[in-house]
Protein backbone atom coordinates (compact mmCIF):
# COMPACT_ATOMS: atom_id res chain seq x y z
CA UNK A 1 0.00 0.00 0.00
CA UNK A 2 1.34 3.31 -0.93
CA UNK A 3 2.66 5.75 1.97
CA UNK A 4 -0.74 7.51 3.67
CA UNK A 5 -3.06 6.37 0.51
CA UNK A 6 -6.66 6.19 2.18
CA UNK A 7 -8.65 3.27 1.05
CA UNK A 8 -12.32 2.49 1.11
CA UNK A 9 -14.97 0.39 -0.09
CA UNK A 10 -14.79 1.32 -3.97
CA UNK A 11 -11.51 1.69 -6.15
CA UNK A 12 -10.91 5.81 -6.20
CA UNK A 13 -11.02 7.41 -9.92
CA UNK A 14 -9.90 10.47 -10.31
CA UNK A 15 -11.21 12.08 -13.73
CA UNK A 16 -11.77 14.91 -15.97
CA UNK A 17 -15.31 14.34 -17.99
CA UNK A 18 -13.49 15.98 -21.14
CA UNK A 19 -9.54 14.06 -20.78
CA UNK A 20 -9.11 11.68 -23.73
CA UNK A 21 -7.01 9.73 -21.68
CA UNK A 22 -9.65 9.83 -18.52
CA UNK A 23 -12.15 8.54 -21.18
CA UNK A 24 -10.66 5.96 -22.40
CA UNK A 25 -10.55 4.58 -18.81
CA UNK A 26 -13.91 5.07 -17.91
CA UNK A 27 -14.50 3.26 -21.04
CA UNK A 28 -12.78 0.40 -19.85
CA UNK A 29 -14.06 0.20 -16.32
CA UNK A 30 -17.50 1.13 -16.94
CA UNK A 31 -17.79 -2.17 -19.65
CA UNK A 32 -15.99 -4.29 -16.99
CA UNK A 33 -18.70 -3.82 -14.64
CA UNK A 34 -16.37 -2.31 -11.97
CA UNK A 35 -17.71 -0.31 -9.60
CA UNK A 36 -15.70 3.00 -8.78
CA UNK A 37 -15.76 6.03 -6.63
CA UNK A 38 -15.73 8.56 -9.09
CA UNK A 39 -13.86 12.21 -8.47
CA UNK A 40 -14.40 14.66 -11.24
CA UNK A 41 -11.35 17.30 -11.18
CA UNK A 42 -10.98 20.46 -11.85
CA UNK A 43 -7.46 20.50 -14.20
CA UNK A 44 -6.78 24.14 -12.82
CA UNK A 45 -7.39 23.52 -9.16
CA UNK A 46 -6.43 19.93 -8.82
CA UNK A 47 -7.41 18.10 -5.52
CA UNK A 48 -4.84 17.60 -2.64
CA UNK A 49 -5.67 14.40 -2.09
CA UNK A 50 -4.89 13.90 -5.59
CA UNK A 51 -1.33 15.39 -5.62
CA UNK A 52 -0.84 13.09 -2.36
CA UNK A 53 -0.94 10.17 -4.51
CA UNK A 54 0.45 11.63 -7.49
CA UNK A 55 3.49 13.88 -8.04
CA UNK A 56 2.53 14.16 -11.71
CA UNK A 57 -1.36 14.48 -10.93
CA UNK A 58 -2.42 13.96 -14.54
CA UNK A 59 -5.96 12.51 -15.05
CA UNK A 60 -6.88 9.61 -15.03
CA UNK A 61 -5.41 7.90 -11.59
CA UNK A 62 -7.40 5.09 -10.30
CA UNK A 63 -6.53 3.76 -6.57
CA UNK A 64 -7.10 0.36 -5.66
CA UNK A 65 -9.24 -1.00 -2.59
CA UNK A 66 -5.71 -2.60 -1.38
CA UNK A 67 -3.90 1.13 -2.15
CA UNK A 68 -2.49 0.30 -5.50
CA UNK A 69 -2.04 3.32 -7.57
CA UNK A 70 -2.24 3.51 -11.38
CA UNK A 71 -1.41 6.76 -13.12
CA UNK A 72 -1.59 5.90 -16.49
CA UNK A 73 -4.99 5.39 -18.43
CA UNK A 74 -3.66 2.46 -20.18
CA UNK A 75 -2.88 0.58 -17.22
CA UNK A 76 -6.67 1.29 -15.55
CA UNK A 77 -8.01 -0.10 -18.95
CA UNK A 78 -5.42 -2.98 -18.69
CA UNK A 79 -6.48 -2.97 -14.80
CA UNK A 80 -9.75 -3.74 -15.49
CA UNK A 81 -10.02 -5.92 -18.40
CA UNK A 82 -8.19 -8.17 -16.63
CA UNK A 83 -10.40 -8.35 -13.95
CA UNK A 84 -13.65 -8.90 -15.81
CA UNK A 85 -13.41 -8.98 -19.75
CA UNK A 86 -17.35 -9.82 -20.89
CA UNK A 87 -17.59 -8.60 -24.10
CA UNK A 88 -13.95 -9.98 -24.93
CA UNK A 89 -12.00 -6.24 -25.41
CA UNK A 90 -9.08 -7.54 -24.59
CA UNK A 91 -6.93 -8.46 -27.49
CA UNK A 92 -5.98 -12.26 -28.20
CA UNK A 93 -2.97 -13.03 -26.73
CA UNK A 94 -0.80 -13.43 -29.66
CA UNK A 95 -2.61 -9.96 -31.10
CA UNK A 96 -1.46 -8.00 -27.67
CA UNK A 97 1.49 -6.78 -28.76
CA UNK A 98 0.10 -4.72 -32.18
CA UNK A 99 -2.89 -3.40 -30.06
CA UNK A 100 0.02 -1.97 -27.82
CA UNK A 101 1.32 -1.08 -30.50
CA UNK A 102 -1.04 1.34 -32.73
CA UNK A 103 -1.99 2.23 -29.13
CA UNK A 104 1.16 3.95 -28.61
CA UNK A 105 1.49 5.52 -31.90
CA UNK A 106 -1.93 6.92 -30.65
CA UNK A 107 -0.35 8.90 -28.05
CA UNK A 108 3.13 9.74 -29.05
CA UNK A 109 2.76 10.19 -32.95
CA UNK A 110 -1.38 11.33 -33.28
CA UNK A 111 -1.87 12.86 -29.76
CA UNK A 112 0.93 16.27 -30.08
CA UNK A 113 -0.15 16.83 -33.39
CA UNK A 114 -3.85 17.03 -32.12
CA UNK A 115 -2.63 19.53 -29.17
CA UNK A 116 -0.60 21.54 -32.22
CA UNK A 117 -3.81 21.47 -34.05
CA UNK A 118 -6.33 22.06 -31.66
CA UNK A 119 -4.06 24.38 -30.03
CA UNK A 120 -1.45 26.44 -32.33
CA UNK A 121 -1.54 29.62 -30.47
CA UNK A 122 0.26 27.39 -27.72
CA UNK A 123 3.13 26.22 -30.20
CA UNK A 124 2.96 29.47 -31.62
CA UNK A 125 2.30 28.46 -34.89
CA UNK A 126 1.21 30.49 -37.42
CA UNK A 127 -1.84 28.19 -38.61
CA UNK A 128 -2.87 24.44 -37.47
CA UNK A 129 -2.61 23.27 -41.13
CA UNK A 130 0.32 21.27 -40.83
CA UNK A 131 -0.42 19.89 -37.55
CA UNK A 132 -3.73 18.47 -39.03
CA UNK A 133 -2.24 17.28 -42.06
CA UNK A 134 0.01 15.02 -40.13
CA UNK A 135 -3.01 13.67 -37.71
CA UNK A 136 -4.49 13.41 -41.41
CA UNK A 137 -2.02 11.02 -41.96
CA UNK A 138 -2.85 8.67 -38.97
CA UNK A 139 -6.71 8.86 -39.43
CA UNK A 140 -6.11 8.01 -43.04
CA UNK A 141 -4.25 4.65 -41.40
CA UNK A 142 -7.44 4.01 -39.12
CA UNK A 143 -9.61 4.37 -42.11
CA UNK A 144 -7.46 1.70 -44.44
CA UNK A 145 -7.66 -0.51 -40.72
CA UNK A 146 -11.80 0.05 -40.65
CA UNK A 147 -12.24 -0.30 -44.47
CA UNK A 148 -11.59 -4.04 -43.96
CA UNK A 149 -12.70 -4.55 -40.44
CA UNK A 150 -15.43 -3.49 -39.13
CA UNK A 151 -13.55 -2.11 -35.77
CA UNK A 152 -10.08 -1.45 -35.15
CA UNK A 153 -9.54 -4.55 -33.35
CA UNK A 154 -10.77 -6.34 -35.42
CA UNK A 155 -14.35 -7.75 -35.87
CA UNK A 156 -15.88 -6.31 -32.38
CA UNK A 157 -14.95 -3.30 -30.90
CA UNK A 158 -12.47 -3.47 -28.07
CA UNK A 159 -9.27 -2.45 -26.32
CA UNK A 160 -7.56 -0.30 -29.20
CA UNK A 161 -11.07 0.86 -30.23
CA UNK A 162 -11.64 2.11 -26.94
CA UNK A 163 -8.43 3.52 -26.10
CA UNK A 164 -7.94 5.71 -29.71
CA UNK A 165 -11.52 6.76 -30.16
CA UNK A 166 -11.34 9.47 -27.70
CA UNK A 167 -8.62 11.08 -29.49
CA UNK A 168 -10.24 10.90 -32.93
CA UNK A 169 -13.34 12.19 -31.76
CA UNK A 170 -11.34 15.38 -30.62
CA UNK A 171 -9.52 15.54 -33.82
CA UNK A 172 -13.15 15.18 -35.52
CA UNK A 173 -14.49 18.01 -33.39
CA UNK A 174 -11.56 20.11 -33.65
CA UNK A 175 -12.95 21.51 -36.76
CA UNK A 176 -16.06 19.51 -37.54
CA UNK A 177 -16.76 20.74 -41.21
CA UNK A 178 -13.12 20.01 -42.86
CA UNK A 179 -13.60 16.22 -41.08
CA UNK A 180 -16.67 15.54 -42.62
CA UNK A 181 -15.92 16.55 -45.99
CA UNK A 182 -12.67 13.94 -45.76
CA UNK A 183 -12.48 10.55 -47.53
CA UNK A 184 -12.75 8.75 -44.60
CA UNK A 185 -16.15 7.09 -44.61
CA UNK A 186 -15.66 3.80 -42.43
CA UNK A 187 -14.18 5.86 -39.85
CA UNK A 188 -16.52 8.74 -39.33
CA UNK A 189 -19.25 6.14 -39.30
CA UNK A 190 -17.13 4.07 -36.92
CA UNK A 191 -16.90 7.27 -34.56
CA UNK A 192 -20.23 7.93 -35.21
CA UNK A 193 -21.12 4.60 -33.47
CA UNK A 194 -19.21 5.14 -30.80
CA UNK A 195 -20.66 8.96 -30.22
CA UNK A 196 -24.02 7.17 -30.60
CA UNK A 197 -23.74 4.23 -28.06
CA UNK A 198 -25.32 3.75 -24.70
CA UNK A 199 -21.64 2.75 -23.15
CA UNK A 200 -20.33 6.35 -24.52
CA UNK A 201 -23.35 8.63 -23.15
CA UNK A 202 -23.06 6.56 -19.76
CA UNK A 203 -19.50 7.76 -19.65
CA UNK A 204 -19.79 11.30 -20.11
CA UNK A 205 -22.35 11.37 -17.89
CA UNK A 206 -21.82 15.23 -16.42
CA UNK A 207 -21.06 15.31 -12.66
CA UNK A 208 -19.80 18.32 -10.27
CA UNK A 209 -16.01 18.59 -9.51
CA UNK A 210 -15.51 16.57 -6.61
CA UNK A 211 -14.61 18.13 -3.25
CA UNK A 212 -12.94 16.28 -0.06
CA UNK A 213 -15.07 14.57 1.98
CA UNK A 214 -17.91 14.40 -0.25
CA UNK A 215 -19.91 11.25 -1.17
CA UNK A 216 -18.88 10.50 -4.44
CA UNK A 217 -21.10 8.97 -7.91
CA UNK A 218 -20.49 5.30 -8.64
CA UNK A 219 -20.25 4.17 -11.77
CA UNK A 220 -20.99 0.98 -13.64
CA UNK A 221 -21.18 -1.01 -16.69
CA UNK A 222 -23.47 -0.47 -19.30
CA UNK A 223 -24.80 -2.23 -22.11
CA UNK A 224 -22.54 -3.18 -24.41
CA UNK A 225 -21.49 -1.28 -28.01
N1 LIG B 1 -0.04 9.37 -19.97
C1 LIG B 1 -1.16 9.83 -19.20
C2 LIG B 1 -1.58 11.21 -19.68
C3 LIG B 1 -2.74 11.81 -18.90
C4 LIG B 1 -2.89 13.30 -19.16
O1 LIG B 1 -1.97 13.95 -19.69
N2 LIG B 1 -4.03 13.86 -18.77
C5 LIG B 1 -4.20 15.30 -18.88
C6 LIG B 1 -5.65 15.70 -19.09
S1 LIG B 1 -6.28 15.18 -20.66
C7 LIG B 1 -3.76 15.93 -17.58
O2 LIG B 1 -4.10 15.45 -16.51
N3 LIG B 1 -2.97 16.98 -17.67
C8 LIG B 1 -2.44 17.60 -16.48
C9 LIG B 1 -2.73 18.98 -16.34
O3 LIG B 1 -3.42 19.53 -17.21
O4 LIG B 1 -2.31 19.55 -15.35
C10 LIG B 1 -2.27 8.79 -19.25
O5 LIG B 1 -2.31 8.01 -20.22
O6 LIG B 1 -3.08 8.71 -18.33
Amino acid sequence: MGRGVQVGSYPVLYSFRRCPYAMRARLALAVSGQACELREVVLSCKPEALRQVSTKATVPVLIDTDGQVLHESLDIMLWALQRHDPLQWLPAQGEMADALFLIGRCDDEFKPQLDRYKYPGRFNLADRDEARDMGAGFIGELEQRLSRDRCLSGTQWGLVDAAVAPFVRQFAHTDSDWFASQPWPSLQAWLANFEASPLFQHVMAKHPPWQSGQAQALIFTEPAL
